[in-house]
């Protein structure tokens, strides 16, 4: 069973809120952790943004939890969640942090994940094999976020009321092409994705009442004349873009190397 890591036993990303350690087996909630006393915390900056909730408990009505009210989507991809003391609980478990942290959500906060590739070629555009495994070898789109400076997938926050195949190519078209509109190509291959995961994120940014889910499609161009030949540029939240090498030694940021693999098993490719 998957449990997560990076969202644990750290320095809250932009504070200094220390999260109270979880070791391994008091990850999940049905183990019983007496000791447990996390820090409540939820950042400053996000008090009155459009893409934020309202600060819980409060007086009022609370969000519609595990609904979806065609705005925003507090549908989890792993079921109902629990509400505990008034707050949404982590479909994983502890994270040895309460409250939003940077989230804007209470609960799930939904992200798309385009993940383009292509196949490596040579200077004559003969499609590489590794000498290794036999196989072809992937290459896919990374940026590089400008808060943990990791590179990942371009992907990023579903917007309220936005279609999640709106979002994969908005995002894509932020962070690595810097907003340009490509024209016609672009949102034509933008409309042959590959389903490949649909779930929960160790985001460095999860808590015990606000955690990331993400839609991950594969954009593939197979023979590398589509958006394989375009000259990228980072924008946005990107610091950085470029095409990277597919291979058991690529580190990205959260889990988003768990569902690369994904892409590569699908299409065989080397590892
Ligand atoms: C990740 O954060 C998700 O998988 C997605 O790539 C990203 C969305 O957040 P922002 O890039 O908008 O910060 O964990
Ligand atoms: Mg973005
Ligand atoms: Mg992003």
């Amino acid at each position: 069973i998957f449990r997560h890591i990076i969202c644990r036993n750290s320095v809250y990303p932009r504070s200094n809120v220390q999260r109270f350690p979880v070791p391994d087996e008091f990850v999940f909630w049905a183990e019983n952790y007496a000791e447990y006393a996390p820090p409540f915390y939820t950042a400053p900056h996000i008090g009155g943004q459009s893409w934020a909730d309202t600060p819980l408990p409060s007086d009022g009505a609370p969000p519609q939890w595990n609904h979806n009210d065609g705005q925003v989507n507090r549908v989890s991809f792993h079921g109902d969640y629990q509400i505990k003391d008034g707050l949404p609980q982590n479909p994983i478990g502890r994270t040895g942090l309460r409250g939003r942290g940077l989230l804007g959500r209470w609960g799930p906060n939904h992200a798309a994940d385009p993940i383009v590739t292509r196949w490596k070629r040579d200077e004559n555009g003969k499609v590489v094999s590794s000498s290794i495994s036999g196989k072809k070898i992937l290459q896919m789109v990374v940026i590089q976020r400008s808060d943990n400076k990791l590179w990942a997938i371009p992907g990023g926050m579903v917007d309220p009321g936005e279609n999640v195949s709106v979002t994969l190519k908005r995002e894509f078209t932020e962070e690595a092409l810097n907003f340009s509109d490509k024209g016609n190509m672009v949102e034509q291959f933008f409309q042959h994705g590959e389903h490949i995961y649909n779930g929960y994120v160790d985001d460095f940014r999860n808590t015990d009442n606000a955690w990331m889910e993400t839609t991950a499609l594969n954009f593939h161009d197979e023979n590398g004349t589509k958006v394989g030949q375009l000259q990228l540029e980072a924008g946005d939240d990107a610091t950085n873009v470029r095409w990277t090498d597919i291979d058991a030694r690529l580190k990205l940021h959260a889990n988003h190397v768990d569902i690369v693999k994904e892409v590569v098993i699908k299409q065989d490719a080397h590892w």
